[in-house]
């Protein structure tokens, strides 16, 4: 596959809000996985190159549902809803994680997952739980630290000196890119990095 991929039309395809029902595709899945309000689906809007795709809020908990979008009849999109929100309610978060951990046990068209970090909040210990538990699941993962547009400089330079650590401690992880949506850093990189070896 090709980074020009990422030129072709995407639409929105099928959403998920209910355990069991997904869609019928064997195309292959990247999904995107991450905290609340992380930038998520602003990612999936900056790499296809659409404002307004993909819902994007101010406000955490946006994306309710499994979205999936089809790019170029090559590729789907896959936008899980964020993990850990306390505010929500507790039967909210319950049905969440459920979807987000069948979606995940499921996983026949994933090809890979892109785990999204705030750069500002970095890897916290809920994080590292998801880390820890993609270990045993046999999915290569990307990790992007997205918001890059919101450190100091000085920052991005601690940021980018711990990369090495965390590769040599989860080996699943192929990449780390640094992201920002909304001054377009890292977004060519990322593109690159998610088509490799799919
Ligand atoms: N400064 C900055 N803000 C960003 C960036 N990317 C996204 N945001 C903002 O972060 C907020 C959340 O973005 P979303 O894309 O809705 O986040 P999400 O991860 O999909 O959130 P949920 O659907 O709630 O899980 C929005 O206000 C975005 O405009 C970025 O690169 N830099
Ligand atoms: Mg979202």
């Amino acid at each position: 596959m090709k980074a020009d991929l990422f030129q072709k039309e995407c639409n929105f395809f099928y959403s998920v809000d209910e355990k069991g029902k997904y869609p019928k595709s064997n195309l292959p899945e990247i999904a995107f996985l991450g905290r609340s309000n992380v930038g998520k689906s602003s990612l999936i809007n900056s790499l296809v190159n659409r404002k307004n795709l993909v819902r994007t809020s101010n406000s955490p908990g946006s994306t309710i549902k499994i979205n999936y979008f089809k790019l170029g009849d090559k590729l789907m999109l896959v936008d899980l809803p964020g993990h850990g929100y306390a505010k929500r309610a507790k039967h909210l978060v319950e049905n969440l994680s459920e979807l987000i951990e069948e979606y995940l046990a499921k996983k026949e068209n994933l090809k890979k997952l892109v785990f999204i970090i705030d750069a500002r909040r970095g890897i916290n210990q809920e994080d590292e739980m998801l880390l820890d538990f993609f270990k045993g699941v046999d999915t290569s993962m990307l990790l992007v630290f997205n918001k890059v547009d919101k450190l100091k400089k000085s920052e991005l330079q601690n940021l980018d000196d711990s990369t090495d650590g965390i590769l040599n401690k989860y080996d699943f992880i192929e990449n780390i890119v640094m992201t920002s949506c909304f001054k377009g850093l890292g977004i060519r990189k990322l593109k690159e990095k998610i088509i490799q070896n799919i």
